[in-house]
């Protein structure tokens, strides 16, 4: 059994590559890299990787994180700016037992150290939206709708399992802030032996609830994904409303041992890629509904 999901419609090229790898016989480690590989390089994709957003001074700052779920080791890179495939490095870092996580200048010359390549990640559009926000007194910090991380969680036919992230994190967000994405737990998590979940949305708000691993430890107590999914989402909102805030925007995946797939939302639609076995397709999940429906590309178009 081989099976992957990745959040959002940008990612359905990158997720029916990985499947296609899988079918190969590929490990889940290698998919859940070429997926995100293909999100990174696109800067039609203007979140993540080549084209990200930029930060408050106009630099694309990326955090990104791998993590292997038979042996719960992980590596993660925040804050680094330049690395043209921060999921690559991420995943080298994985196999480090000091040294998994590194930030800003470390992240970077630990990427030239592997020989992988660097690339001004900022091009033409991405540095006119940032002169555009510059320039508008009433721009606020939020998850802005275009700003989306990918997330990729795949299981192999040896019942290996990994989880991945990047991003170029929140618009405009201070120089040195970090999301949830890089965060074991919070943006992602992986253990073979009971699944893999990941999240996407206001990562200051995720981190509050160490999200993916919550999800991960209610599939341990048998949970199916979906519902594990369900259930951590609406524990954090419902904090959050009792503590007088908004439901906040949060989506999450999760994919368990045997192939099954879920997810949950906080938005009236959240698209995601997946595919069990064959060829990817499109869902949504959608806030307050149980379960998932086939969409068709042309339905989620005004989605990231
Ligand atoms: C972050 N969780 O940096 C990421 C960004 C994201 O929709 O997914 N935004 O907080």
């Amino acid at each position: 059994m081989y099976a992957l999901i990745g959040t959002w419609r940008m990612c359905l090229d990158g997720a029916r590559a990985g499947l296609s790898g899988l079918k190969a016989g590929g490990s889940a480690g290698d998919a859940v890299e070429k997926a995100i590989i293909d999100v990174e390089d696109r800067p039609e994709f203007v979140s993540v990787g080549y084209g990200g957003l930029p930060d408050l001074s106009g630099h694309v700052m990326l955090d990104a994180a791998f993590m292997d779920g038979g042996t719960l080791r992980m590596g993660g890179v925040m804050s680094a700016e330049n690395i043209r495939n921060p999921i690559s490095l991420a995943r080298k870092l994985c196999g480090r037992s000091t040294n998994c996580l590194l930030a800003g200048r470390g992240a970077e010359q630990a990427a030239a150290a592997f020989g992988l390549p660097t690339r001004d990640m900022r091009t033409e559009a991405s540095m006119e939206k940032w002169r555009a926000a510059v320039s508008d007194p009433s721009f606020r910090l939020t998850a802005y709708q275009g700003h989306d991380t990918v997330c990729v969680l795949a299981l192999d036919d040896r019942g290996g399992m990994a989880a991945g992230t990047s991003t170029s994190g929140l618009f405009m967000k201070e120089p040195g802030r970090v999301g949830d994405s890089p965060i074991i737990g919070s943006g992602f998590y992986c253990d073979a032996r009971y699944g893999a979940a990941a999240a996407t949305g206001l990562g200051e708000d995720i981190m509050r609830g160490c999200l993916s691993y919550e999800i991960v430890s209610l599939m341990r107590r048998g949970a199916s994904p979906g519902d594990a999914c369900r259930e951590a989402l609406d524990a954090l909102t419902e904090r959050k409303l009792a503590l007088g805030e908004d439901r906040g925007s949060i989506s999450v995946i999760a994919l368990d041992p045997q192939g099954n797939y879920g997810a949950a939302t906080t938005l009236p639609v959240f698209p995601f890629a997946a595919g069990r076995e064959g060829e990817a397709s499109l869902f949504a999940a959608s806030a307050g509904k149980a379960g998932c429906r086939a969409v068709t590309q042309e339905e989620v178009s005004g989605e990231p």
